[in-house]
């Protein structure tokens, strides 16, 4: 399979952790999302992806699949082994609700795209960037806190897609040096997933075109 990844996504990093705990080989081709304007905007990989975001990933049937949960879901559903979701519908329901909060609630109101539209057509400070950076994930993840088991992971004894989706977000938050002191529950299962090697080597600092 062919990843395109920029290291610092952390919907490519979602996807990278899904394929390393599936032990699926894939290669790497980044896409930077910075230069130059980002090279996602070029011709060549809006033919890949027309919405030019990555991640996309290609499969050994050269389909172009987009959207990281819609990536990992595949991943689950074409390799079941270890399972991503819980058995049991309402456990599963619940561990979705958890990816739900960072995928369609956190990371949108953060993404590059929208913070880039603040800052050029809305014509707001960094200052006011980053405050609203700050306000969506400690919204998310005060939520996040409560919901979660913790046990070690967020779905209780076994990694699950709630953790493949927390784990980036956690890494966006300390980068933009959002405060995690509330949040014992995250910090705790972020260290322990980060410890297994399929979240580690999934890390933005372990990919080839990491800066
Ligand atoms: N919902 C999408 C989000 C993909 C996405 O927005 N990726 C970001 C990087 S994390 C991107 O490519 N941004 C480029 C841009 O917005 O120009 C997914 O889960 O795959």
């Amino acid at each position: 399979m062919k990843l395109y990844s920029y290291f610092r996504s952390s919907a490519a990093y979602r996807v990278r952790i899904a394929l390393n705990l599936k032990g699926i080989a894939y290669e790497t081709v980044p896409v930077h999302l910075v230069k130059d304007g980002g090279h996602n905007r070029r011709p060549e990989y809006r033919a890949v992806n027309p919405q030019m975001r990555v991640p996309a990933l290609v499969t050994s049937n050269c389909d172009v699949l987009i959207q990281s949960l819609a990536v990992v879901e595949y991943l689950d559903e074409t390799h079941p082994d270890p399972p991503l979701l819980p058995r049991d519908p309402i456990a599963r329901a619940h561990c979705r609700a958890l990816a739900d909060i960072v995928a369609c609630d956190i990371h949108p109101l953060n993404n590059t795209s929208p913070l880039r539209y603040l800052k050029r057509q809305m014509n707001q400070e960094q200052s006011a960037i980053d405050a609203w950076y700050h306000h969506w994930v400690i919204e998310g993840f005060e939520a996040y806190e409560m919901l979660a088991q913790g046990a070690p992971y967020s779905c209780g004894a076994q990694v699950t897609m709630a953790d493949i989706f927390l784990v980036p977000q956690v890494a966006n938050a300390r980068r933009l040096k959002v405060p995690l002191d509330k949040f014992p529950k995250i910090v705790a299962i972020d260290t322990t997933c980060l410890k297994l090697p399929a979240f580690d080597r999934a890390r933005p600092e372990n990919q080839p075109d990491a800066e």
